[in-house]
């Protein structure tokens, strides 16, 4: 038997295999084939074209592994979804991705698809730390490796704004309209962002009319994404097979909450995702705010806390009774930094956070959550402490957190066993810590000092200082 028709031998069962999009044409190109897109934005595609039909399936795009490409190419870009239920396991084989590419093998599909009038969107989740764009200023960091080396080959790119930028230049050679730029990571304004770094791309190559092009007619939609989504471990692979009858090497597991809040701006054609739940807006930046800030703050305090207090996952987290007071306090100072959102009562949202948090379903791992902290802090802890500081309202949540990520950055344990931060900026943050010895004063005084990392108005704020190092001495004492 194979998974296309496989059928579900035990446990719940939302959708079985009817479904059969072979016939349905590629209209995505979506880069990171990850966790999380499969979690996500492929399950939404993957009911619009349930529903609706249409040339919308999806050729995923791997940057840097070969290994979810053969995977998901063995098994016709077909995997099970398990959505952890309070009473169960519902099962729903996915079908929206027609295969995967890994880049670093070829690009030739890549590009051919790119430059397609078929394609009308270019997806991604590829990272925070994948665009090498600098937050402040929008333009291009040409010491990021994948900028950098796409700077030296532009015909020939291997990172996300590289690929972007030839994939329009060649649709502008031929004709075509550009595609739609629809950046599904977990940063503030993605689409603006990406967008700026596109232009500064093309401008830095001498593409200026390609620029002038892109900035007239193309689109970057922002866009708010929202899914727990715990990496594949291998005893989900035998849960799945085994409720499935044959092997799926790339389940996802998720909790049943998901939201996609994008900003209605396309070139072109697109899905209709509001029908599989998403929400069109002329505004994405209060939704993301208020994510980034409630939900991905409070993640990142919980994952250096928990991780630094031994607790492997988050739920772990949430049943310490010491620790959760802290998180709830943090979620509510969050929530008192931003702007009303009418559709959303902040309270009710922390509500149901605290409980998707606990959710004793799902396995959700603080050293998951802790890795790339430099890529992460600045928008989800910095600019909320940074807001509060100005507005006069509590930062000392934003502090602890910031304490608890330092005090992460010793990268050992209290029995001296190391652990890799695994942070794109590993060695500087290694080194301040240790520049610092014992004292949390010359720590703290070190992390601030990093270039492009905490913001010149935390680190000129006495009270703030001393709240981060409050919090930290307690750390390095207990
Ligand atoms: C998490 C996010 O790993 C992390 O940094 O905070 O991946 C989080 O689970 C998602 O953004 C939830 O939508």
């Amino acid at each position: 038997m194979n998974i296309l028709n496989a059928s579900f031998a035990s446990k719940r069962s939302v959708k079985s295999s009817e479904d059969d999009f072979s016939n349905n044409g590629i209209g995505i190109v979506h880069f990171g084939t990850g966790a999380f897109h499969r979690a996500h934005q492929a399950v939404y595609t993957h009911d619009v074209l349930a529903k609706n039909g249409g040339d919308w399936r999806i050729l995923g795009v791997s940057l840097q592994s070969t290994q979810v490409a053969d995977d998901l190419n063995g098994q016709d870009g077909v995997y099970t979804l398990a959505i952890r239920q309070e009473n169960g396991l519902d099962l729903q084989l996915i079908k929206s991705i027609a295969s995967v590419e890994a880049a670093v093998r070829s690009k030739t599909n890549i590009f051919r698809t790119l430059a397609s009038s078929d394609t009308h969107i270019v997806s991604m989740t590829v990272t925070e730390k994948a665009y090498g764009i600098q937050r402040e200023t929008g333009k291009i960091d040409t010491s990021h490796p994948a900028i950098a080396h796409d700077l030296e080959n532009p015909e020939d790119p291997s990172g996300i704004i590289g690929m972007i930028v030839l994939g329009l230049k060649l649709r502008k050679e031929q004709g075509v309209k550009p595609f739609t730029v629809l950046c599904c990571d977990n940063l503030p304004q993605n689409g603006d962002l990406v967008k700026q770094g596109v232009l500064d791309f093309a401008m830095a190559i001498d593409e200026e009319q390609l620029a002038d092009w892109i900035g007239a007619e193309g689109a970057f939609p922002n866009s708010m994404v929202d899914r727990i989504t715990p990496a594949t471990t291998r005893d989900l692979v035998e849960e799945v097979s085994q409720a499935l009858g044959v092997k799926d090497r790339v389940p996802i597991e998720t909790e049943p909450f998901s939201q996609w809040v994008i900003e209605d701006d396309f070139v072109t054609l697109r899905p209709e995702w509001e029908e599989a739940g998403a929400l069109f807006v002329s505004l994405v930046e209060p939704y993301e705010h208020m994510k980034l800030r409630m939900l991905n703050g409070t993640h990142s305090l919980i994952a250096y806390m928990g991780f630094c207090s031994g607790h492997k996952y988050v739920r772990d987290v949430m049943a310490d009774e010491k620790l959760l007071p802290l998180i709830k306090n943090h979620i509510k100072a969050a929530a008192q930094t931003l702007k009303p959102l009418e559709e959303i009562v902040f309270d009710e949202y922390a509500a149901q956070l605290i409980e998707r948090f606990k959710n004793p379903n799902i396995a959700h791992e603080t050293y998951q959550i802790a890795m790339d902290g430099s890529q992460k802090m600045p928008q989800r802890i910095f600019q909320p402490a940074v807001d509060a500081l100005n507005k006069g309202l509590p930062f000392e949540p934003f502090a602890l957190a910031t304490a608890a990520w330092i005090y992460y950055c010793r990268g050992n344990h209290d029995n001296n066993a190391e652990y890799a931060l695994r942070d794109p900026r590993e060695t500087e943050l290694l080194n301040a810590f240790k520049s610092g010895k014992t004292n949390a004063r010359a720590i703290i005084q070190a992390f601030h000092e990093l270039p492009d990392l905490i913001p010149g108005e935390l680190a000129k704020s006495a009270e703030w200082l001393k709240a981060v190092e409050t919090g930290l001495a307690d750390f390095l004492q207990h």
